[in-house]
């Protein structure tokens, strides 16, 4: 049999406005998001958003409103910066105050054409051009960044993996429903003695069932122990009378159930 063709298809656009636009595309130019960059699976343009500034001095912040510490930066310039690229692509600001990201929004993003991304310096942004242009405010957790580059970069890496043909099948689909929502039991290989420590007894003893039995006892220990709120979520899943209102089988399947 002759191989099929690959159909060639638009590639998943990432555009990022940055004040350090030299970064990009960082890590991303390695690994599996690099060969996937390099095949036109996704692009990545970062963008100077300095380039948009319109005073002798290239201003892009200003001080804020009503006082405070630290600079605000100037919406005019943003917009500039931002109507540059637009699209029909959700345009997105990272900052400490966003809504956290979550798989469910990374997947639907990956489903679509691409992303802006607008990342943040300075204390914040004017929320008038958040406003003006409909941006989503995203966060990548409850940690202090110094700026939003390194976060860009992990929402573009999630994505990225999730694109056809980045990712081999055997790591997309398989055990999704088996350990969905639950963190990962402890792997072991050889040697099967290691610094006087052994493996498992039931993961050398070939019984599949067995073994499917300790790695679920385990992914449920685990994630009692170190996600209380995963947990509770996926305690919730097992009582179908409740809990499914307003949200289809197969959208919950994409959101609270992915494997982590
Ligand atoms: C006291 C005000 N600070 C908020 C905690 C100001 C501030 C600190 C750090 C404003 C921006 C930043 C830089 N961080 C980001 O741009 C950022 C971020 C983060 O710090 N944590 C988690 N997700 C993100 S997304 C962008």
């Amino acid at each position: 049999m002759s191989p099929q063709a690959a159909t060639p298809r638009a590639p998943w656009r990432a555009s990022v406005l940055t004040l350090f636009p030299e970064v990009f595309p960082g890590p991303l130019g390695a690994s599996l998001a690099g060969r996937a960059l390099g095949e036109g699976i996704w692009s990545c343009a970062a963008h100077d958003i300095r380039a948009h500034a319109t005073d002798r001095h290239r201003t892009v912040d200003d001080t804020p409103f009503g006082g405070g510490a630290g600079m605000v930066m100037r919406p005019d310039v943003l917009d500039a910066a931002l109507g540059a690229v637009a699209d029909d692509r959700p345009a997105i600001v990272l900052t400490p105050r966003g809504v956290p990201l979550t798989q469910a929004r990374v997947q639907a993003l990956a489903d679509g054409p691409g992303v802006v991304l607008l990342c943040g310096r300075y204390e914040g942004i004017d929320q008038r051009v958040i406003e003006a242009r409909g941006l989503e405010e995203v966060s990548i957790g409850d940690f202090v960044l110094s700026g939003g580059e390194l976060a860009a970069m992990v929402l573009l890496d999630a994505c990225v993996r999730l694109l056809p043909g980045v990712m081999g099948a055997a790591e997309s689909a398989e055990e999704e429903s088996f350990t969905a929502g639950l963190l990962e039991y402890p792997h072991y290989t050889r040697p099967a003695v290691w610094q006087e420590r052994g493996v498992p007894e039931v993961l050398l003893s070939g019984n599949h069932a067995a073994v499917a039995a300790w790695r679920r006892e385990q992914a449920e220990r685990i994630t009692r122990e170190r996600r209380p709120d995963l947990w509770a979520a996926q305690t919730a899943h097992s009582d179908t009378t409740h809990c499914d209102a307003g949200m289809s089988g197969t959208a919950r399947e994409k959101t609270e159930r992915t494997p982590l």
